[in-house]
């Protein structure tokens, strides 16, 4: 096993990245629970996210998503990010919302539709640049419902032309980040279903253009850590959105509905040598029914916890064990380290930097949700679409 110290320093390097829109109101498409103390704009979401990070040590990073997050001074909301103790991430464009999307928006058939949608993206790099963001996160709610709808390979060319424009007004040190996902809005095609699209857009691209992998966003059964290890081989892994899914793209905790697969994922992270600055640990994650600040609080301990574990992983042994052929002795190797009780190890990681070593336990002793059900009253509360 690796020894602890080397665990922990590697733990202490990591900045997992929350979503504003977590700390809002959201639902399914059959109701909304509204919840008291929500924020009410970006200012309190940045607020919310300051108790994550004051709780874990570990989300330090807030990524925002436009217009949900539209503010005049974009410069202030990053001040007030790092006044705070954050600072802003991906800044994720939103082209699904509007009515002239219907058919589309960069792979709409309207060339006018498409320009209004590039003008967007392209306002979202303005944005990054007014923030300090590294990152545009581009997903497309793009597709088709019908066969013979829409030509399939047109609309390709559509995609590959927008993201080259925005690919163009880069700055130095800015990402684009492309995130895929295999259905939903549209049901019979996608024009970003899936990884090897994403890649072979971002390939084209250049350098600057990454693959997002939001682990809610494939079949039943895909095995995403094999994604992770060849986008990883290629340099294309930009980052993860990360959440569970039982059924579709359910926006749950990440590690809530299957702890193994996240450990798995985060073993070709570590492995692939991914677990540095190159790689956005992201959550994406929407909360129907539950408190939000102690879910998020909740995901960011679980991905600290799979972490852990994949740093732990005896590396040489498993060489050893995966050279010698050895089959069960190398599984053993990697089951040794998910089957580590990691708590204590991030409880003393969190106490010896000065923080509480149960994270939400101390939050809900800390008073801030009664504070904010005391405070934000009056007011429309942030959700989807605000
Ligand atoms: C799409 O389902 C998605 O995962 C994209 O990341 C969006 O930007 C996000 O959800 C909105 O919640
Ligand atoms: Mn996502
Ligand atoms: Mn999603």
């Amino acid at each position: 096993m690796t020894a602890p110290s080397a665990v922990k320093a590697a733990l202490s390097s990591q900045a997992i990245e929350t979503p504003s829109w977590a700390y809002g109101n959201s639902g399914t498409r059959f109701k909304v629970f509204a919840q008291q103390g929500v924020p009410r704009d970006p200012w309190e979401k940045l607020d919310d996210a300051a108790q994550v990070q004051r709780h874990t040590g570990a989300a330090p990073v807030v990524a925002l998503h436009i217009p949900w997050d539209r503010v005049d001074d974009y410069a202030a909301l990053a001040r007030h990010a790092r006044e705070r103790g954050l600072r802003l991430g991906a800044i994720n464009a939103n082209v699904f919302q509007e009515d002239d999307y219907r058919l589309g928006s960069v792979c709409h058939p309207d060339a006018a539709v498409r320009r209004k949608a590039l003008d967007h993206l392209l306002e979202c790099v303005d944005i990054m640049d007014a923030t300090g963001s590294k990152d545009l996160k581009l997903w497309f709610a793009d597709g088709t419902n019908y066969p013979g709808q829409d030509d399939i390979r047109a609309r390709q060319d559509r995609l590959a032309e927008a993201l080259a424009a925005v690919y163009e007004r880069l700055g130095e040190g800015q990402r684009l980040l492309l995130e895929y996902k295999f259905f939903e809005p549209a049901f019979y095609t996608t024009d970003v279903p899936d990884w090897g699209t994403a890649y072979a857009h971002c390939l084209k691209l250049g350098e600057k253009a990454q693959v997002v992998v939001d682990t809610g966003h494939h079949a039943p059964g895909t095995n995403i850590e094999f994604i992770v290890a060849l986008l990883l081989r290629e340099g294309k892994l930009g980052g993860f959105d990360f959440n569970s899914r039982f059924y579709a793209d359910d926006d749950l905790m990440v590690g809530a509905a299957d702890p193994f697969q996240l450990f798995r994922i985060m073993c070709e992270v570590v492995g692939g040598g991914g677990f540095g600055p190159g790689v956005a640990f992201m959550l994406d994650q929407c909360h129907n029914i539950e408190p939000k600040i102690p879910a998020i609080i909740r995901s960011v301990m679980n991905v600290q916890e799979a972490t852990a574990k994949a740093l732990l992983v005896d590396r040489d042994a498993l060489a050893a064990a995966q050279s010698a052929g050895d089959v069960l002795g190398a599984n053993a190797v990697l089951m040794d380290a998910y089957n580590t009780d990691v708590r204590p190890l991030l409880a003393e990681l969190r106490e010896e930097s000065g923080l509480d070593p149960d994270p939400v336990a101390a939050y809900h002793r800390s008073g801030w949700a009664e504070q904010i059900i005391e405070n934000r009253k009056g007011g429309q509360q942030a959700g989807w679409g605000a």
